[in-house]
């Protein structure tokens, strides 16, 4: 994967694509369910040479989806579709001589096959991670069809699996662009302080092409730094030095251009430099103990309905996270766009991303756990620069078991490898223990051992107890780690008025997030909350009629972005918490 596009040569692919709805794959397979080679493969774009000639597809009067955006959203017909769409977009291009041309996906869920004038280029898993495909040799002047049959089936052996709160929103939902590069060109580079360190720079980069040993050059103008360093024969180049920089933070989210250059490419990207790391019970930025006032985000359009994808979108977002008072965010449950952590970084929100390792996973299973990995290493290496991001979560409300917990070791593992540098976090669940009149809640979950941030979700209040119990309920941990309050919360529909005991009601939700903190700031090892959730967000699990139809209503903000009741108790809460530092 190309690291950074944006600092690239590109032509966007955006905009309006044919597109065929095909529920039951009769451009991919035949009546005996073998895979089509014939013309009647929809990939091949094939129109009838005659009159006579059977043909029975035709992107051109199929009508059109946009991209990027869900499919679910742009026609009626589709709003609960689950299955496979055809899109279709020509193209042509002028390629520059002596230069390599790739396609990239911000994102297709959840399976996509590719497919360029004729012949397939690949396949991808996964619904929200960047992939691309080197199309060089294949892409012509003039004339090219660049066809993806994208499917959102979902199945009991992937990652997420069948069951899940939120919207399974198909289709190409982030961009899809032409990425220039050199011949031999710089693929991807990690430029951050080094754990612990608050002054010294540490990373590699990593070239790919035919001319792997080269000078590269790292260049921080404003620093005053200049290094440069020789790739070994696998194009590859380690580096530590020493640097005396303006550290990025919420209260001033400092971004350096850093200019990245070889013998034959240059790159550049605007990165901030933080320390991030633990002590104890305390988390630590720029070696000092901070609280994370936070809020759970689902990657959803703060003011129309589907997938949020643009900058935009991540602006009015993050907006009403700083509006609350939040220096922190959960993009939950599973890779938000770009986008977002260019904007985080930009407006100084740090940021909790999550692989969709969701409830109920085949965790015996070693083809979903090379499914996770994948998931989890591809949002590493798109993210592995920004700032902002400052926890990895590998999993939310999973069951403890064997093959859970082993499953969950090697993702936590594999993300302290990858990016050394960041905390490791999941969503746990806890045990209640009744003693005398007051609850106990003891957190107990063996993982919670190989994780740097413990998380938890909790619905006193709303799916367990009354919200008076919240306080008479105290927690206790065993281990010596940071708490987030990863969720709590309650639905209210925004205009809903009633006494604080009548469910629905915003006067419900705003006592309990009254009594909820009332109980978090009991909790001496609790360094950061982030309640469920933001903004109303769509789920099929929510049938109620004239309540809930369809959404989840947990949010802070209604889906028409209006401000509950429990909002302005949240934000005030933050307040305090920020007066007091
Ligand atoms: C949870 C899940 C979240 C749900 C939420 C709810 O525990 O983590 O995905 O949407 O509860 O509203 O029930």
């Amino acid at each position: 994967m190309i690291a950074n596009i944006n600092a690239r040569s590109t032509t966007s692919l955006d905009g309006q694509w044919q597109a065929i709805v095909d529920p039951y794959d009769v451009g991919a397979v035949d009546y005996r369910a073998q895979p089509l080679k014939s013309n009647g493969a929809f990939y091949k774009n094939y129109k009838p040479q005659s009159k006579s000639e059977l043909v029975e597809y035709d992107f051109d009067s199929s009508g059109q989806l946009h991209v990027p955006g869900d499919w679910n959203t742009q026609r009626d017909s589709l709003l609960f579709y689950e299955g496979s769409v055809w899109y279709k977009r020509s193209f042509d291009y002028a390629k520059s001589p002596k230069k390599r041309v790739f396609v990239h996906f911000g994102a297709a869920n959840y399976m996509a096959y590719v497919y360029l004038n004729g012949e397939e280029l690949g396949q991808h898993e996964g619904g929200f991670t960047p992939f691309d495909f080197e199309i060089t040799d294949r892409v012509r002047p003039e004339g090219n069809f660049l066809v993806l049959r994208v499917n959102n089936t979902r199945g009991k052996d992937q990652v997420p699996t069948v069951n899940t709160d939120w919207w399974n929103y198909g289709g190409i939902t982030r961009p899809v662009t032409l990425v220039e590069v050199p011949e031999t060109f710089i693929q991807d580079y990690l430029i951050q302080l080094e754990k612990g360190s608050t002054g010294q720079i540490k990373g590699w980069v990593q070239l790919n092409g035919p001319q792997l040993r080269q000078n590269v050059t790292i260049r921080i103008p404003e620093a005053g730094l200049s290094k440069s360093f020789q790739t070994d024969p696998a194009g590859h180049a380690e580096f530590s030095f020493g640097a005396n920089l303006t550290l990025w933070s919420p209260e001033n989210p400092k971004l350096y251009t850093v200019e990245i250059s070889s013998e034959t490419d240059q790159v550049t990207n605007h990165i901030g430099f933080r320390s991030i790391g633990v002590r104890g019970t305390d988390i630590l930025l720029n070696g000092k103990p901070i609280f994370l006032r936070g809020v759970s985000i689902h990657e959803e359009a703060p003011l129309r309905s589907g997938r949020a994808w643009s900058e935009d979108d991540a602006r009015t977002l993050l907006g009403w996270a700083k509006e609350l008072g939040c220096n922190f965010v959960r993009l939950a449950h599973y890779p938000h766009n770009e986008a977002m952590l260019r904007m985080a970084d930009e407006m100084g929100v740090m940021v909790w991303e999550e692989v969709p390792v969701y409830w109920t996973i085949q965790w015996e299973n070693p083809v979903t756990l090379r499914n996770a990995e994948n998931q989890l290493n591809e949002l590493i290496t798109r993210d592995h620069n920004r700032a902002a991001l400052i926890i990895y979560s590998v999993a939310n409300e999973t069951p403890i078991g064997d093959a859970r917990n082993r499953f969950l070791s090697q993702l936590i593992q594999q993300a302290h490898s990858n990016d050394p540098t960041r905390l490791v976090s999941a969503a746990l669940q806890a045990d209640e223990v009744e003693e005398g009149n007051r609850l106990s809640i003891r957190i107990n979950d063996p993982i919670a051992n190989e994780l740097d941030v413990m998380g938890t979700n909790e619905y006193i209040g709303w799916y367990t107890r009354r919200v008076a119990d919240l306080d008479s309920t105290d927690w206790t941990s065993k281990y010596d780690k940071p708490l987030v309050m990863s969720e709590f919360g309650a639905d209210a529909v925004f205009g809903l008025h009633g006494d604080s005991q009548a469910r629905w009601t915003e006067e419900y939700q705003e006592s309990l997030y009254e009594h909820q903190i009332g109980m978090l700031k009991r909790i001496t090892f609790l360094r950061g909350t982030t309640p469920w959730i933001l903004k109303d967000f769509r789920s099929p699990r929510r049938t109620l009629p004239g309540i809930e139809d369809y959404l989840n209503r947990k949010g802070l903000v209604s889906d028409h972005g209006e401000k509950k009741k429990a909002f302005f108790v949240l934000q005030n809460f933050y307040r305090q918490l920020q007066n007091a530092n």
